[in-house]
């Protein structure tokens, strides 16, 4: 009885354990995309150095041939029985590399760790808030070993960090309570995998160009496999 209870928790009604969906798809920005910014970074002569001859541009809003980058898609309405027992243990690695945060948007479970790394050859400090409240501050030089700092215990928060010395250093891990989720590199491309038959809200989050949101159905055999694009327009 007490095992026929624990499956019932596990698995969703109506899903089966070895029925499980994708969601693959791209995040479009159709139009003209904002211009980047030039970089000024000459305050840091390391910095300055590390651009070469061609200066660095803003990395707020960036699109490669109509793809968008940075753009986190998550399952927004909940995984019923999927939830994780814990955060993974392995932390997710934000470096600081040629005076810039890679990546510039990071998805994190609830809990898990943020491996702070420190790849440049001058000193960073690594600023974090929630809602505009400190979270943590650490100096960063040069050969520190990284830092493992707290995200969030709570779902949707979103964590912006940020370098005082060099102001157009930012980067945000956003916080979810189950592991499907994935951010876009150049390509605008996502996959999310191991779903349950089931109907979810899919949600695209961008830090400055906002949220999407849509309604997708994991079926069974081909209807397993779906695809969804999301378009971002100026
Ligand atoms: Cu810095």
């Amino acid at each position: 009885m007490f095992t026929t209870l624990l499956l019932a928790t596990a698995i969703p009604r109506g899903a089966r354990a070895d029925n499980v969906g994708s969601i693959t798809g791209t995040v479009l920005f159709e139009g003209d995309p904002p211009e980047r910014a030039t970089l000024r970074r000459d305050a840091d002569a390391y910095c300055a150095k590390t651009d070469g001859k061609t200066p660095r541009l803003a990395d707020e809003v960036v699109v490669t041939r109509g793809k968008l980058r940075d753009v986190l898609v998550r399952i927004k309405n909940g995984t019923p029985g999927l939830a994780l027992k814990g955060p993974p243990a392995t932390p997710v690695l934000l470096d600081q590399k040629d005076c810039m945060y890679a990546p510039h948007v990071v998805g994190v479970v609830a809990g898990q760790k943020l491996a702070v790394r420190n790849s440049d050859g001058t000193f960073h400090n690594v600023h974090g808030q929630i809602a505009g409240k400190n979270t943590w501050n650490k100096p960063h030089a040069p050969k520190d070993p990284d830092l493992a700092l707290d995200t969030s215990p709570k779902a949707d928060d979103v964590l912006e960090v940020r370098c005082d010395v060099h102001p157009w250093m930012k980067a945000y891990a956003v916080v979810q309570d189950h592991p499907f989720f994935a951010v876009t590199g150049d390509d605008g491309a996502f996959a999310i995998k191991g779903l349950p038959v089931g109907t979810y809200t899919l949600e695209a989050w961008h830090p400055t160009l906002g949220s999407k949101s849509m309604t997708v159905k994991i079926g069974t055999g081909k209807r397993g496999a779906i695809t969804a694009r999301f378009s971002y327009k100026p």
